[in-house]
């Protein structure tokens, strides 16, 4: 059959208001907006376990002080690694030789968690997995040569990361994701030896990273340390270093902390000025980090009466600020696009 007369512009009528409607040729503003909405829908934040967290932070305890040189070490370092590759990471050890403020060679072990390895478009979470080799803050001047439990130094930040790291090789999130732990970060002269503080004798395995970053040209959106986030009723303070480095994302994730019900934990007011991981990362790779640690003004230290003695047992983790750092860091990492 063919077309004839009013019929045939009836047809080219007909195909040019449905052309018109489809919105076929330029999509308006309006338009270009939804499509790159719905090209990715909100994503659901799965839920932090915080019991999980936990026994993670003891299994790495049960090891016993995870002092660089020490077959305790070693053996955590492994359990690290497998359990990141068990969560579905592409995992690269960095093996280094560093040289501690006392001149001992330390044999440390950065492990790097990729997920979306082909992606370039980064999100960097990261934490130190040793412990101190001193306890200079303890009450005991007898105690204070031995290495401590580390649990919430230490311990706290990985647990956390490990739990998140579970989740997302079944819940991918839109930017890929590392997580670092970054080794001898507690090997920093020790305040018993009254020898000069050196900002550099701390962090070694986050100096050697950004001096050797595990892929050249590295960069992330963002970085986020997680140091200390496991002790009864802790306060993050804002840090001074992350304010210069980050404050957007300084703002945004105590928004969203508070948005969660957290702000007992997040507290809002400027904290101190601490030299951590996130200084290194900065410094070498300008990746704008943030630094979540505990701040407690009313301790001689500011980070707790526990911070660098034996009290940093399991005693000193408590479930409830696992779970406030947890679901804060996953609810920021699932929003981003
Ligand atoms: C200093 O006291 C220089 N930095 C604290 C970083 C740290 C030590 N985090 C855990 N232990
Ligand atoms: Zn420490």
């Amino acid at each position: 059959m063919t077309l004839t007369g009013n019929y045939k512009k009836t047809a080219i009528l007909l195909l040019s208001v449905i052309t018109i409607f489809s919105g076929c040729g330029r999509p308006s503003g309006q338009q270009q907006q939804n499509l790159t909405q719905n090209a990715k829908p909100n994503l659901v934040t799965p839920d932090f376990n915080a019991d999980s967290a936990y026994h993670y932070i003891e299994t790495q305890v049960n090891f016993g002080p995870r002092v660089p040189n020490t077959p305790q070490h070693l053996a955590c370092a492994n359990y690290l690694t497998e359990t990141l590759k068990r969560f579905g990471a592409d995992v690269i050890v960095q093996e280094a030789k560093v040289k501690a403020f006392d001149n001992t060679t330390l044999n440390i072990r950065n492990i790097i968690g990729q997920f979306q390895p082909e992606k370039n478009d980064r999100i960097l979470l990261f934490a130190h997995w040793d412990t101190r080799p001193f306890a200079d803050h303890d009450p005991d001047p007898q105690k204070r040569n031995n290495p401590i439990d580390g649990a919430n130094d230490g311990g706290s930040g990985v647990g956390v990361l490990l739990e998140i790291a579970r989740h997302l090789q079944e819940h991918p999130t839109y930017p890929g994701v590392d997580i670092i732990f970054f080794d001898a970060e507690d090997y920093g002269i020790p305040d018993h030896l009254n020898v000069q503080y050196k900002p550099d004798t701390w962090c070694l395995g986050s100096q050697y990273w950004g001096k050797n970053p595990h892929k050249k040209n590295y960069y992330a959106r963002f970085g986020i340390l997680l140091d200390m986030v496991g002790a009864p009723n802790a306060q993050f303070y804002k840090e001074q270093f992350s304010m210069q480095y980050a404050p957007r994302m300084v703002d945004h994730i105590w928004k969203v902390a508070g948005e969660l019900g957290y702000s007992a934990w997040f507290n809002f007011n400027t904290g101190g000025m601490i030299t951590d991981d996130h200084v290194y990362v900065y410094k070498y790779l300008k990746i704008p980090s943030v630094n979540i640690i505990q701040h407690d003004p009313a301790s001689e230290t500011s980070f707790g009466q526990y911070w660098h003695t034996h009290a940093d047992n399991m005693d000193n983790i408590d479930r409830y600020t696992l779970k406030a750092v947890g679901q804060t860091v996953m609810e920021v990492i699932y929003r981003e696009k």
